[in-house]
């Protein structure tokens, strides 16, 4: 828990000794219980600067202090500017997928949406080989190869796309989207942090398009329901016994405690942090089926199935502008850009 920049309400008392004259000598910095609180708290104060930070005079605190029959002290806790703590603690936004160049963080937050995102494949340069040879006189030389193509980071939505994120999309766009269908929409996904559903492939396009994104492509989406595991059947292994610790499906038992639809993320994440990438609901992907061309591919199953259902290998499909309740979408971007 990092609370920099927040507003912190404690009793001196939890520090055990409480001084007379100025703050920083209010708290008992050697005692191990107030090395404990501030520990507990991810608190990093200097104590020579806490003055400053706190931006009081004795008197202020003087005051307040004897105002209060229970000594009560509100610190104002500043960044600490520089401090390595709290940097880690930094929320990363991001706006745009040029802006996922080069940076260090595996897990995002996306402007637009506010959606969280989680690096599913790093960035990877092309890679070259030192081949020894010959140059055209006969001379020994070495000649750099390539041996391995630059590929684009992955990035993925950690959950399925909103019923809120998707009213932000409508009510910033013009995007048509039959009213009618919202009474469907809320018999099972009643609250904003449940996943949109009765969204056709052209509205899961749209959104992608307009939060700057896209739709996976079959082959993201499975390499990212994988979650770094190879040859599994499920996202978190083979083990159909611990299922319903990470899927909502087929009925109730266990950590599955949703007839239909559950919120996004109240189960477990797979190896990359993504949740839902089986079951809830299922979710559309870039692909034609195949090469009729007439159906988009969906992939991980839903509420609806058995396991059978939520293999991380498992197609479905449905025609493009098909929508029921139990189809979704999460969105993929990445460095540089993907083409086509
Ligand atoms: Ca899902």
């Amino acid at each position: 828990m990092h609370l920099f920049g927040k507003v912190i309400d404690f009793e001196l008392s939890e520090f055990g000794q409480v001084y007379s004259g100025v703050m920083n000598k209010y708290v008992d910095v050697s005692s191990e219980k107030s090395k404990t609180f501030i520990k507990k708290f991810d608190l990093i104060i200097s104590f020579g600067d806490y003055y400053a930070a706190m931006g009081m005079t004795p008197s202020n605190i003087e005051s307040m202090i004897s105002n209060k029959s229970r000594i009560l002290a509100v610190l104002l806790v500043i960044i600490v500017a520089g401090s390595v703590r709290a940097e880690d603690a930094k929320e990363v936004v991001i706006a745009s997928a040029e802006e996922l160049k080069g940076i260090k963080a595996k897990k995002i937050t996306w402007k637009k949406d506010g959606a969280k995102m989680v690096l599913v494949k790093p960035y990877v340069p092309t890679q070259y080989e030192e081949k020894a040879t010959f140059d055209r006189v006969g001379n020994p030389i070495t000649k750099k190869v390539e041996v391995l193509d630059a590929s684009p980071s992955l990035w993925m939505d950690a959950t399925e796309v909103t019923v809120g994120q998707f009213k932000k999309f409508l009510k910033s766009t013009d995007h048509q989207f039959d009213g009618e269908l919202w009474a469907e929409v809320y018999k099972y996904s009643s609250t904003d942090w449940h996943p949109m559903i009765y969204v056709n492939w052209y509205d899961a396009t749209a959104y992608a398009k307009w939060v700057g994104k896209r739709l996976p492509t079959e082959a993201e989406w499975e390499f990212a329901a994988r979650g770094g595991l190879v040859g599994k059947k499920f996202p978190w292994g083979d083990d159909e016994a611990v299922a319903r610790d990470y899927a909502n499906y087929d009925g109730i038992r266990g950590r599955d405690k949703w007839q239909s639809i559950a919120p996004v993320g109240s189960l477990k994440p797979n190896g990359y942090g993504l949740y839902d990438m089986s079951g809830n609901v299922w979710e559309w992907c870039q692909d034609w089926y195949d090469n009729s061309r007439t159906e988009r591919v969906l992939r991980g199953g839903s509420w609806l199935n058995d396991p059978i259902g939520l293999r991380v290998a498992g197609r479905h499909y449905y025609a493009p502008s098909y929508t029921v309740n139990g189809s979704g979408f999460r969105c993929v971007s990445g460095f540089p850009v993907a083409q086509g």
